[in-house]
C-alpha cells in the first residue's frame, strides 16, 4: 500500500518524469538510454523507476558537521542513479554499470523479531566493497519502515538493481552519501513508500555510514537530499536539522566555483583509525576537557555518543555568559550573536589547550581528572583509533574558527548591496576560503602536498580563494574564480599540476578532473522511462 502524503507544507522528495528537470548543464538522455538497455540486457525487463541522488561540493565549513556546527555546501549535477525493478523472491541483485565493480546477490532476512527490527541484511565492515554502501541504504530504509512507520511482519521486497555513477569515488564529493541516499530512496519506493520527506530521508542516511564504521556528520546526506537548482545550502544541525537554500548574489561577473580533483584517492574507511575517526574522537575529547575545566555538563549526543564542541558552547553560555537579554540563552542561530560566541570559544580553546604539540593519553586523562583506563573506556573504545598524541589544540581551534568563517561567509553572501562591487565580495569570500585551507592544513592536518600545490597554482593564476573540500587527505579542491578567469586557472593547473604529476593523462580524464558545476537538484525519483 503506498504511503499517503503527510502534509502540504512538508518538503517532499520529488518525483519527476523529465530529465530536463534534473540536468541543466549537460544532456544525459544518452546515458539513461544506455542504462535502460543494459538493464534490459541483464534482467530481461524494464526498470520500474530510477532513484538518484547527487554528490556535493562544500564551499566552506569543513570537519565541523560532526561537532554540529553549520556548513555551506551545494549539490552538484554529478550523481548516482539506481535503476530498479522489484522481484518477489526477496533477493537483492546488484549490478554496477562499471565492470570494475563486480555484481552481488543476496537474500534478505525477514528480520522482524523484536530484537532485530529492520535488520534485513548484515554488513561485513571489514570488506571494502561497493555493495556495502547499497546495503547501508537498504538497512536504514528497512529500519525506517519497521520503526518509524511501524510496518512489521511484511516481507521485504526484492529488487533487481543497476547502479551508475558520475561522482568520482574517494574524491571528497560525497559519492558514498549520494549512493546511500539513492539506495535508501530506492528501497522505500520498492516497498511501496511513494512519499517521503527530505528531512526523513536525510536523517536516515546520516546514521547509515556508521554501519561501515565511519562516524561522519550530516553534511553530505543533507546536501544530497536537499539540493536545489541554482542554490547553495545553509545546513544547520542544531537545535534540529534545517537546510535553507539561498541564491548567490547577482554580481556583474558571476560567482563561479571550479572543482579540481587532485586524483589522490582519499580512502576514508581504511584510514579511519588515524584520519577521519581519530579527528571525530579528538574533537569530542576536546569538548569533554573544556566542559570539565568550566564545570558544565554537556549532552553525550555526538554520532559516537560523546560530547561535542557545539554542546560545550551551549552549556558555557547557559552557565556563564550572554549579552543582555541573551544571558543564559541557547543560541538561536542569529549570525552576529553566533560570531560573538564563536570568538569567545576560540579564545577559550587557545587558553585551555596550551600544549600545541599535542597530548599523550596520560596527559589528556589528567586534563579530564580521570585515569588512563577510564579515558580508554569512555572515549577510545567506541571505534579503533591510533595516535601518539591527541591534537586537541589544533582540532578545537580549527572547529571554532571554521564555524565562525561559515557565518562570516554567509553574511557576505546575504549582505544587501554586495552586487555593486563583485571584486571586493570575491576577495573577501576568497580570503575566508584561503584561511579555511590553511587551518585544515596546519591545525587539522587533513590536507596533502598535492592539494596544497593545486591551491597555490590556482591562487597564483587568479583564484580568489582555494581550499580542499570534503574530508581531505586527497580528493578535491574548490576554487572561487571569476567566470572570465576559469579557463586560465584550468590551463595553469593542467600544465603545472596534472601534466607534471600524471604524464600522459588523457584529455577525458582532465575534463573529469576539472569541472565547473552549477548547484543542482537533490535526491529524487525519476519515472519517465526511456528518454
Ligand atoms: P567526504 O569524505 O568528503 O564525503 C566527510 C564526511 C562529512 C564531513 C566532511 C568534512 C562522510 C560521509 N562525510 O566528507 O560528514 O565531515 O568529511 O567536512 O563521511
Amino acid at each position: 500500500m503506498p504511503r499517503k502524503i503527510m502534509s502540504a507544507e512538508i518538503d517532499l522528495v520529488p518525483e519527476v518524469s523529465s530529465l530536463s528537470e534534473i540536468y541543466v548543464s549537460s544532456d544525459q538522455s544518452g546515458r539513461y538510454r544506455t542504462l535502460f538497455d543494459e538493464f534490459d540486457h541483464y534482467y530481461g525487463k524494464a526498470p520500474e523507476f530510477v532513484s538518484r541522488s547527487p554528490g556535493r561540493v562544500n564551499l566552506i565549513g569543513e570537519h565541523i558537521d560532526y561537532c554540529y556546527f553549520s556548513v555551506l555546501p551545494m549539490a552538484i549535477e554529478q550523481d548516482i542513479v539506481v535503476l530498479v525493478c522489484t522481484n518477489d523472491s526477496g533477493t537483492i541483485n546488484l549490478i554496477n554499470s562499471n565492470a570494475k565493480f563486480g555484481p552481488e546477490s543476496f537474500v534478505m532476512s525477514a528480520a522482524d523479531d523484536d530484537n532485530n527490527i529492520g535488520n534485513v541484511v548484515s554488513i561485513d565492515r571489514s570488506l571494502t566493497t561497493w555493495t556495502n554502501y547499497f546495503k547501508c541504504g537498504l538497512l536504514v530504509a528497512h529500519q525506517y519502515l519497521a520503526i518509524v512507520i511501524k510496518r512489521r511482519h511484511v516481507a521485504p521486497v526484492g529488487m533487481d538493481v543497476l547502479v551508475d555513477g558520475t561522482v568520482p569515488a574517494a574524491a571528497g564529493l560525497s559519492s558514498s552519501a549520494a549512493f546511500i541516499c539513492a539506495a535508501a530512496l530506492a528501497t522505500l519506493r520498492a516497498n511501496g513508500v511513494t512519499t517521503v520527506s527530505k528531512e526523513e530521508l536525510a536523517k536516515m542516511a546520516i546514521v547509515s555510514e556508521r554501519h561501515l564504521g565511519v562516524y561522519s556528520g550530516g553534511m553530505d546526506q543533507s546536501a544530497s537530499v536537499f539540493g536545489k537548482r541554482d542554490h547553495a545550502l545553509y545546513v544547520q544541525f542544531q537545535p534540529k536539522l534545517k537546510c535553507t537554500p539561498f541564491k548567490f548574489p547577482k554580481t556583474d561577473r558571476p560567482l563561479t566555483f571550479l572543482i579540481a580533483n587532485s586524483l589522490v584517492k582519499a580512502n576514508k574507511h581504511e584510514t579511519a583509525p588515524v584520519n577521519y575517526n581519530l579527528r571525530v574522537v579528538e574533537v569530542s575529547i576536546a569538548a569533554e576537557i573544556l566542559a570539565h575545566k568550566y564545570s558544565v555538563a554537556i549532552p553525550q549526543d555526538s554520532g559516537i555518543g560523546m560530547g561535542t564542541l557545539w554542546g560545550f558552547m551551549e552549556a558555557y553560555y547557559k552557565e556563564y555568559e550572554g549579552a543582555g537579554a541573551r544571558r543564559g540563552q541557547a543560541w538561536d542561530g542569529e549570525v552576529v550573536e553566533g560570531m560573538r560566541r564563536l570568538h569567545t570559544m576560540t579564545g577559550l580553546a587557545r587558553t585551555v589547550f596550551v600544549q600545541t604539540d599535542g597530548y599523550t593519553a596520560a596527559e589528556a586523562a589528567e586534563e579530564l581528572g580521570m585515569t588512563v583506563d577510564e579515558l580508554h573506556e569512555r572515549f577510545l573504545s567506541k571505534t579503533p583509533v591510533r595516535f601518539e598524541k591527541l591534537q586537541l589544540h589544533g582540532r578545537a581551534v580549527h572547529v571554532y574558527e571554521e564555524a565562525l568563517r561559515v557565518l562570516q561567509y554567509l553574511r557576505l553572501l546575504l549582505e544587501p548591496g554586495v552586487d555593486s562591487d563583485s571584486d571586493k565580495l570575491f576577495h573577501d569570500l576568497g580570503q575566508l576560503m584561503n584561511q579555511s585551507h590553511e587551518s585544515l592544513r596546519g591545525l587539522f592536518n587533513c590536507s596533502c602536498p598535492e592539494l596544497d600545490e593545486i591551491c597555490a597554482i590556482a591562487r597564483r593564476t587568479g583564484s580568489y580563494g582555494s581550499r580542499l573540500t570534503g574530508a581531505g587527505f586527497g580528493g578535491c579542491s574548490v576554487h572561487l574564480v571569476a567566470s572570465d578567469k576559469v579557463q586560465e586557472v584550468k590551463d595553469a593547473l593542467i600544465e603545472n599540476y596534472y601534466r607534471v604529476k600524471f604524464p600522459g593523462i588523457a584529455d577525458d580524464a582532465l575534463e573529469e578532473a576539472l569541472v565547473v558545476s552549477k548547484p543542482g537538484i537533490g535526491s529524487l525519483v525519476y519515472t519517465g522511462g526511456v528518454p
